[in-house]
Order: C-alpha cells, then structure tokens, then sequence
C-alpha cells in the first residue's frame, strides 16, 4: 500500500520537475481522545494518529528556490526564494510548507532549497490536523535530506513555530507532536510543558469495541479569532492566579482559584474546563493502563459538556452527534479537534456501530443539516519515510 503510494507520488514529481524524488515520505492526521484546549496551557493530551496521510516527495536544491506543488489544489507550482520567506506574508497553503523552511532555517539549519510535490488523504478543516500533517511531512523530509539529525518532538516543535509565527495560527504543539510521534496501536499520552510522553495500547478491536470519527462536514479554521480568544483568555486566568501556566492550577485547589477569580465570569468558565480536562486526561490514562476501557466513554460526555458549556466551542452539529450516538448506545462521545466544527468521536460496542452511525445519518437529516461523513479510526503509525 505505502509502497503504490510513493512510486504514484514519485511518478507525478518526476512529470513535474524533470527527474525522481530523493524520497518519499509520510505524516498522518489525527484525532485526539481527550485533552482538548489544554496544550497551550501546558497541560495533557492525548492523540492518535489516523491512516489518513499526507504525502511527500522532494529534492534538495542548492539555489536558494523552494518549489512547491500539491495535487489536491489548483494552481500549478509556486516558486519562492528562501531568503524572501517572511512571516504573515502568504494567506494561500503554501505558508505551511514553506513556514516550516523558514523555521528550520530560522533555527540556523542551513535549508538550501527543495522541490516538493504533495498529496494528501486527510480531510481538510475536519478537525483532523491537515495542517499538521503537511507541516510535518516536511519538516521530516528536509530533517532526513539535511541529515539535521532531529528528533520528532524537535520538529512538532519548530512546525508549530511555523504556524503561530509564519502562518499566523495561535495553535498548540499537540497536532504536530501527534503527527511526528504517534506509534500504531497506541494513543500518545503527552505532556505539553515537556513534550515527555507515554505510548498508552489502545486497541479497541480487541476488546469488542470501535471508534467512530463523525465529520460533521462544517469547517472551521484557527486563524479566525475564535481560537485565539480562548487562548488569550487561559492566558488571563493564569496571570490573574499568579501561575506561569493553567497547569499549575490543582484539580483539588480548583474551587479555590475560581473563588479567587471573583466576577471574571468567561476566565472563570475558560479556568475550570482545563483544569477539569487535565483531569479527565489523567483519569482515561489510568483507567485504560487498568484495561477498564469501556468506563472511559462517561469521561468523554463529561469532556464534551465541558467545551459545550464551559469553553463554548462546540456547534449545534456536534452536539447532535454526541446526543444521537448517545442516545442510540453509544459508550461515550465528544467533539475532538479546536471546536467550532470539525469532527466529534464516538466510542461504541462493534455490534452497535450500524445502529448508532444510521441515527446520527438520520438526525442529521431531519436537522437539514449536510450529511456527516463516519468512518472507523483505528490507531496508526506517526511520520515516516516511505522510499
Ligand atoms: C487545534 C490546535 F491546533 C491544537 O493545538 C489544540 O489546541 C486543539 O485545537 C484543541 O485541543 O487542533
């Protein structure tokens, strides 16, 4: 399968620039379990990397041009000069690729140019890290290329430069580090104030159960102030408390702190859904280290209301998921991703998957609402070379 990948992929870039990739390379997607606005805050999550890819084939050049090319948009191939690359400067796709030279190069590694032609199989604006899977890819690519000998949590760490600075996107580092180093068969316990991390099994077959990823098909994007609001809002809550980061709030000392902030209704709101998520995270990481994984799916519901009535980013679509599949026996669900649209997860008994996934089909129809793409995740493997 990889191998068809990459010989079609290598194929295309050599019709485009005249002669056969370097390599060929690969970065995933993702969906997280639980852990959700909490990694710009320092706090846990815990992805897993989806069988969606994005794919990458690419060349060193030594002239300074960085050429670009995807199959999945118009256009053609977009020729920029290393040294021109600056950030905020490009509103098109190319500002992830190319925000990812700028941050290598940034970071003094001496990137000389590349060409590059990519395809991807991750549905964009569904909440799945498209974005960090293209950054990814090639972060990887140029690291193997330039021989710059960097680890994954390294390059989630100069890809997420590139999209808060270059891009513009005030996003944290779990997409990226989900997208470097995921492992198949396991989601990623990461703790985002030290990138240290623990691969947790997480094989749901094996236990009789699924995992539906519910698209609900209505876009959303980070750069457009919603995010951002959050984010400068967690930021308030942890000045206010004198913490260096909303981590540092105990789960125990949590009633205290929002005492403490008094009238600040929305801090006090945006304060108790992470340090309450922080917990859920911890609570799903032991619960499923004790193979009791079916008692995690009351644990998302809990993360769901809380990013419904405390964070406020879901939408009318997402909870007609987590209501329907609930409703129609589903162990646990939740919106996953930024919010504001984009997907939501569905932990269900196997048996119970042709059940649930018709009535949330049917309730989305009867809501006029367009129809939800469902598919089954299944833990896959982080970033990789493929040829
Ligand atoms: C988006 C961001 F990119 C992540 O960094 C994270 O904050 C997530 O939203 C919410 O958990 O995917």
């Amino acid at each position: 399968m990889s191998e068809a990948v990459a010989g079609a992929v290598a194929e295309r870039f050599e019709e485009l620039y005249g002669a056969g990739p370097e390599g060929v390379w690969a970065a995933p997607g993702r969906v997280n379990l639980i852990g959700e606005h909490t990694d710009y805050n320092d706090g846990f999550v815990m992805p897993f990397a989806l069988p969606h890819i994005t794919v990458a084939a690419v060349s060193r050049r030594e002239d300074g041009v960085l050429r670009l090319h995807s199959a999945d948009i118009d256009g053609g191939v977009v020729e920029l000069r290393v040294d021109d690359l600056a950030p905020e400067t490009d509103r098109n796709w190319t500002a992830y690729p190319a925000g990812v030279v700028w941050a290598l190069r940034e970071a003094g590694h001496a990137v000389t140019g590349a060409d590059v032609h990519l395809t991807s199989t991750v549905p964009s604006g569904a909440g799945l890290s498209s974005s960090a899977a293209l950054e990814v890819v090639v972060a990887l690519a140029l690291n193997d290329l330039y021989e710059l000998g960097l680890k994954g949590w390294q390059l989630a760490r100069l890809c997420q430069r590139a999209e808060n600075v270059y891009v513009g996107a005030p996003t944290g580092i779990m997409d990226q580090t989900a997208s470097a180093c995921c492992e198949a068969g396991h989601a990623l316990f990461l703790d985002t104030r030290d990138l240290s991390q623990k691969q947790i099994p997480f094989d749901l077959a094996a236990e009789g159960m699924r995992l539906l990823v519910v698209d609900t098909q209505v876009k959303h994007a980070h750069s457009d102030g919603e995010y951002g609001k959050r984010r400068a809002g967690c930021e308030k809550g942890a000045a206010l408390l004198g913490v260096d980061a909303l981590r540092d709030v105990p789960y125990d000392g949590l009633d205290a702190a929002l005492d403490r902030l008094g009238d600040e209704e929305e801090v006090r709101r945006l304060v108790r859904h992470v340090v309450t998520e922080d917990e859920r995270v911890e609570r799903v990481v032991s619960l499923l280290e004790s193979g009791d994984t079916r008692a995690i799916g009351p644990v998302l519901v809990e993360g769901h209301a809380s990013l419904r009535d405390d964070f406020r980013i879901s939408c009318p679509e997402l909870d007609l998921v987590v209501d329907t599949a609930l409703g129609a026996g589903a162990l646990g669900a939740r919106m996953t991703g930024g919010g504001f649209g984009g997907s939501a997860i569905v932990l269900a008994e196997a048996a119970d998957v042709d059940t649930i996934t018709k009535a949330v089909q049917e309730a989305f129809a009867a809501a006029d609402f367009t129809a939800p793409r469902v598919f089954e995740a299944v833990p896959a493997a982080g970033a990789r070379r493929l040829s």
